[in-house]
């Protein structure tokens, strides 16, 4: 099949008598994707509970008999803890840390939503109690997920002279880019409570006027031929006690679409949608053309909580809105390896859907192993260690959930300790953690390193503790073959690599003695335990097997065009 395509193209270079000249001019491009934001790492932040940079904004008093301030989750076992109160983060403590973020080689910084969410504490739904699921009792709106007025700030968040605008010019400034993580799927809990609270069920304009509220009703006594008020939501129930906004409602498309075009024209750099399965294709697909038509090519992926790749690609293709998505079904299987120190590397190899896969481009998935949503990732230092070396080399755009790098809280769910406070003490002694200082070595080269952002990406070897790949950016003035080579045993071991390996001088990356490697010769070293090594060419693809395996993960790489 490769041969097959090469072959009109080698014939008519031949037939041409220029063939020689012809082949080095205009080498072949070979690019994973060329989404500008695919060259940035993420550094996932819930803001309440990164850093308080600002306890003037901290409202302690606010909420009356239903206060939002500092609420510990009852039942903690000795040691540990969880909170669903604010805790007093906010923009100051992303920005005091932007040095901090920027230094790890991050290039932009997801943070939760910012918009105005009830200033309560709710009363309805089922009680929070330690370790459970699907309870909002007792909790806040700190996650930012409970949205009242989409068009207006959170008063947490911002401080004098820090409103959203300033601080994404400050975030600019200090070189990165912000993911404003958005909801259109819901608002508040709007129903359950014993007695009506204020703001729960409503939504208001960029006025400040009310122009939805469920009124504490269960959705099926909503009305929406007679009552205006709840025309926005559907009259059936979705996720636990939130209200549902009806995605067929095209004054809800405008009532979003006006609200984030407001915060991108304030410096949003990219969006990430949440709860984006729980809204129809048809809506997505408008929201990211009216959103796209004033600002092209703006970078969206959405959170289908979905384990099926086929689920979770629709929203990728053309026709539901060419929106990116996490990448849960790898997080599964990263999960799996990263877990466990007997695994084998070849349980990624299936989930990485390099061609005719079921996602409009491989290489735009948001890679993960956790987040605020999941427990987060019960790994030794050595495991977290792995991981990120597999994150930051591998196809995908990689986000890391804020204190990963330290292992902060591993292994914890929400009300068990996922969402604490980290705070400005954690983030000073990070560097004496062995994940942190391994992840900003491999960070750091990925942020310098155009194959491992967005290059196509060759599996070699995929086995027990050891995986080797290559990775390949070759386009205008650009081209670099990386070879990565990942041991995540807890022994030294050695690579011989012959396959499809191209001569040259290998330089390597991360410290070591260059190779030099003959035509046909092999490129043999030794990886430490839980170690990376990448070795690069500063080169164009020539090797006709190599050239050969590129075109064809070129041409197969996105979703057959449907
Ligand atoms: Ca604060
Ligand atoms: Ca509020
Ligand atoms: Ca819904």
């Amino acid at each position: 099949m490769t041969a097959k395509r090469l072959l009109p193209a080698l014939a008519a270079a031949l037939a041409c008598g220029l063939a020689h000249a012809a082949v080095l001019s205009t080498p072949p491009e070979f690019v994973g994707t060329d989404a500008p934001f695919a060259a940035n790492a993420i550094y996932f932040v819930m803001t309440d509970r990164f850093v308080n940079g600002d306890p003037s904004n901290d409202h302690r008093n606010q909420g009356g008999a239903h206060r939002t301030f500092d609420i510990p989750v009852a039942g903690a076992p000795k040691g540990e803890s969880a909170n669903i109160g604010y805790l007093g983060g906010d923009f100051k403590g992303v920005l005091d840390n932007a040095g901090y973020i920027r230094g790890m080689g991050f290039g932009a910084v997801w943070i939760t939503p910012i918009v105005d969410n009830p200033d309560q504490a709710f009363t309805g739904g089922d009680p929070v109690s330690w370790g459970s699921k699907f309870t909002d009792r007792g909790k806040t709106g700190f996650h930012g997920y409970w949205g009242v007025n989409f068009y207006k700030l959170d008063e947490h968040l911002p401080s004098r002279n820090l409103d959203f605008g300033q601080f994404t010019t400050a975030m600019h400034q200090a070189g990165l880019k912000v993911v404003q993580d958005i909801v259109a799927n819901h608002g508040s809990p709007a129903f359950s409570m014993p007695v009506r609270q204020p703001q729960f069920g409503q939504i208001f304009d960029k006025d400040g006027k009310l122009i939805a509220d469920q009124q504490n009703l269960p959705p099926y006594k909503l009305d929406p031929v007679r009552n205006p008020l709840h025309r926005f939501y559907h009259a059936y129930d979705d996720l636990v006690q939130l209200s549902n906004n009806d995605d067929q409602n095209p004054a809800v498309l405008d009532y979003f679409v006006g609200a984030y075009e407001q915060w991108v024209d304030q410096g949003a750099d990219a969006f990430r949608i949440d709860t984006i399965s729980h809204m129809s294709t048809t809506f997505w697909k408008q929201f990211a053309a009216r959103i796209r038509a004033k600002h092209p090519g703006f970078f969206m992926f959405g959170e289908a909580f979905d384990y099926s790749p086929d689920n979770i690609g629709q929203y990728t293709w053309p026709s539901s809105g060419s929106i990116s998505v996490l990448d849960f079904p790898l997080r599964g299987r990263i999960a799996e390896v990263f877990e466990h120190p007997g695994s084998d590397y070849a349980q990624l190899l299936d989930r990485l859907y390099l061609t005719n896969g079921p996602y409009q481009n491989p290489y735009e998935l948001v890679t993960f192993y956790d987040n605020h949503d999941m427990a987060r990732l019960a790994a030794s230092d050595d495991g977290f260690i792995d991981a990120n070396n597999w994150l930051f080399t591998a196809r995908g755009i990689p986000a890391i959930y804020y204190g990963s790098e330290t292992g902060f809280e591993r292994g914890k769910a929400e009300h068990e300790g996922n969402r604490n406070y980290y705070g400005q003490q954690r983030i000073d002694a990070a560097p004496n953690s062995p994940i942190y200082r391994q992840l900003k070595r491999i960070a750091s080269l990925r942020e310098k390193t155009p194959a491992l952002q967005r290059g196509l990406m060759l599996p070699l070897h995929f086995a027990g503790n050891q995986a080797a790949f290559y990775r390949v950016y070759q386009k205008g003035d650009t081209h670099q073959i990386a070879l990565v080579l990942l041991n995540k045993g807890d022994q030294p071991t050695e690579f011989d690599i012959s396959d499809k390996l191209q001569s040259g001088h290998w330089q390597p990356a991360l410290g070591g003695n260059a190779i030099d490697v003959t035509a046909g010769g092999n490129l043999r070293t030794t990886v430490a335990a839980h170690g990376v090594q990448v070795y690069l060419l500063d080169a164009t693809a020539t090797r006709p097997d190599f050239v050969a395996e590129l075109t064809r993960l070129m041409e197969d790489r996105g979703h057959p065009v449907d």
